[in-house]
C-alpha cells in the first residue's frame, strides 16, 4: 500500500513539473500579429507592415509583446530576420524597461551588445536573411546569431528581465538608435534548448454547423433549468 501510494505520488509529481525546452509561442505573420499556436497573447506593433508571412517595419516601426514569456527572468526568443544599416551605430533590439532606459540590447556596429554591461560580441549581418535568439537562464543571459554564441553577460540589475518587452523600439532616454528590417518570425521558448523547433497549428476548429448544433443544445438545456 505504502509503495503504491509513493509511486502515484511521484507519477503526479511529474505531470505537475512545468513543461521544459519547448516552443511556446510562435509570432508567423501569416493572418496577422496573434500567435500561430493559438496560446499567446498577439504582439502590439507601432506601425509596421503584415504581408506574407513577413513583418516588415521602418525606424520605430516595432513590436511590443506584454506576459507572452514564461517567466520575466527565466525566457528564450528567437528572432528570423533581415536588418536593414546594423552596421552603423546603436540599433535597438530589446528593451525590457519600458524604453524609459538606454538600456537593453542593441545591434551595435555588426555585433551584439549587453548596453548596460559593455558586452559585445558576434557579427551581424546586413541585409541578408538571419536568425537572431536570445536566452536568459537564471541571470545568465545569452545571444547566438545563426545558432553562434555572439555574447553572454551575467544581468544582476535586471535589465534584460520583465514581461513587457519591445521589439526594435528605441527608448526616450537616448533615442535615434532605431532598427529597420523585416521579421520571418518570433518565438518564445522555455529555453535555447528547443531552438529550430517549428510551430504546431491549434486543433482545427469545429465547423459553422457543429458550432450551431452545440449552441442550440446549450440553449434546450438553458430552457430545461427554468
Ligand atoms: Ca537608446
Ligand atoms: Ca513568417
Amino acid at each position: 500500500m505504502r509503495l503504491w501510494f509513493a509511486g502515484a505520488c511521484t507519477a503526479l509529481g511529474l505531470m505537475a513539473a512545468p513543461a521544459q525546452a519547448a516552443l511556446l509561442h510562435s509570432y508567423d505573420f501569416t493572418t496577422g500579429l496573434g500567435d500561430t499556436m493559438g496560446t499567446g497573447p498577439s504582439l502590439t506593433s507601432f506601425g509596421g507592415v503584415v504581408s506574407g508571412g513577413t513583418y516588415t517595419f521602418d525606424l520605430q516601426e516595432g513590436l511590443r509583446l506584454v506576459n507572452g514569456l514564461p517567466s520575466s527572468t527565466d525566457y528564450a526568443i528567437e528572432i528570423g530576420i533581415t536588418a536593414v544599416d546594423s552596421v552603423s551605430g546603436y540599433n535597438k533590439v530589446l528593451d525590457f524597461l519600458g524604453r524609459s532606459s538606454d538600456f537593453g540590447i542593441y545591434f551595435y556596429n555588426a555585433a551584439v551588445e549587453a548596453y548596460g554591461y559593455g558586452v559585445n560580441g558576434g557579427f551581424v549581418p546586413d541585409n541578408v536573411p538571419f536568425v537572431f535568439s536570445v536566452e536568459r537562464s537564471g541571470n545568465l543571459f545569452s545571444a547566438w546569431v545563426n545558432g553562434v554564441l555572439a555574447m553572454t553577460t551575467f544581468d544582476p540589475s535586471n535589465i534584460y528581465a520583465s514581461n513587457d518587452v519591445h521589439f526594435f523600439m528605441d527608448d526616450s532616454a537616448v533615442s535615434g538608435e532605431a532598427l529597420a528590417g523585416s521579421l520571418d518570425y518570433i518565438r518564445i521558448h522555455d529555453t535555447s534548448a528547443s531552438f529550430g523547433t517549428e510551430p504546431t497549428l491549434p486543433a482545427v476548429p469545429l465547423p459553422a454547423s457543429a458550432v450551431l448544433l452545440l449552441a442550440g443544445l446549450a440553449g434546450l438545456g438553458a430552457l430545461r433549468q427554468r
